[in-house]
């Protein structure tokens, strides 16, 4: 088994040659600003329930208070944590090689916050508010807040602006990705199980494109078997170790 630096070596002589870099980055990159992924089991109250119940239309219709107290937690936990070193990476990275595209499926925008420029957002932002019944974005005057969840303006529900299970993701920012999937050389996925769809498709796009996959996880992943390079470690750590040796 090669060593982590021997991988971690090969993976920057790659990414120096780069032109085009896709990084798609899941819940595994902000764990260390102490975000619980989804795989994580869910603690405290949430912990009788499966957040692909919560994060869904059905979800929310079936138990609204519910659902905006699980988003309501987790808008604090994002509201009082800051990006860790794998986001501030990620800013280094797209300084050295300026095509670098960050596809997240996070909604912690800690990845804007962080720096980075070119960012698409699979599925949406947890501290906006969309009315359930109109879909569009509200502003927080919009909000009537004498009922839990809120109420929009024309009367319906208040409901967090994220994609939800079920839900079709924002057609441009997925045929976005797809494209940059389609025509880069490396494409750099960290801290996702490569469980959700269709954002797991993007490395196969890659893939397909004969790009050079690198992975970077704590655990072997369901993309682990598809990457040229598996970096085992956590993305706090191993990220600032790959992006100071390009
Ligand atoms: C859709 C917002 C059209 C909400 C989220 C095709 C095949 C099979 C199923 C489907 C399919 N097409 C559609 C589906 C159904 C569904 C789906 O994928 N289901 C799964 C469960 C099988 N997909 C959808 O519904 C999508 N919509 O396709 O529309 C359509 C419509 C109707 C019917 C069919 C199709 C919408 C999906 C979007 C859901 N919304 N987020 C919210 O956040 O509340 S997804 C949500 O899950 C988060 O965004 C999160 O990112 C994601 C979970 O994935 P990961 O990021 O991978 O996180 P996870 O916790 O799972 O894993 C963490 C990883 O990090 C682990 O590997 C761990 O080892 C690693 N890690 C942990 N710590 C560290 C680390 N790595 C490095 N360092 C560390 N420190």
């Amino acid at each position: 088994m090669e060593s982590l630096d021997n991988l971690l070596t090969k993976a920057a002589e790659r990414l120096k040659k780069a032109k085009r870099v896709v990084v798609l980055t899941g819940a595994g990159v902000s764990a260390e600003s102490g975000i619980p992924t989804f795989r994580d089991a869910q603690v405290g109250l949430w912990e009788k329930y499966d957040p692909a119940e919560l994060a869904s239309p059905e979800g929310f219709q079936a138990n609204p208070k519910l659902v905006w107290g699980w988003y309501e937690y987790r808008r604090e936990i994002v509201r009082n944590n800051i990006p860790n070193p794998a986001h501030y990476a990620l800013v280094e990275l797209e300084k050295k090689l300026p095509h670098t595209v960050i596809v997240t499926q996070n909604v912690d925008e800690y990845h804007r916050i962080a720096g980075n420029q070119n960012i698409l957002e699979l599925h949406g932002r947890i501290m906006e508010n969309r009315c359930f019944k109109e879909g569009r974005l509200l502003k927080d005057n919009e909000l009537n807040h004498s009922s839990i969840p809120p109420r929009c303006t024309c009367g319906a529900y208040v409901r967090p602006g994220v994609v939800w299970f079920g839900e079709s993701l924002p057609s441009n920012t997925l045929s976005q990705a797809f494209n940059e999937a389609r025509s880069c050389d490396v494409c750099l996925v960290v801290g996702t199980a490569g469980v959700v769809q269709p954002a797991a498709s993007i490395p196969y796009y890659a893939e397909q494109a004969k790009a050079f996959l690198i992975e970077i996880n704590n655990l072997p992943s369901a993309l682990t078997s598809i990457m040229q390079v598996f970096l085992q470690g956590k993305a706090g750590e191993v990220l600032p170790k790959l992006v100071s040796l390009i």
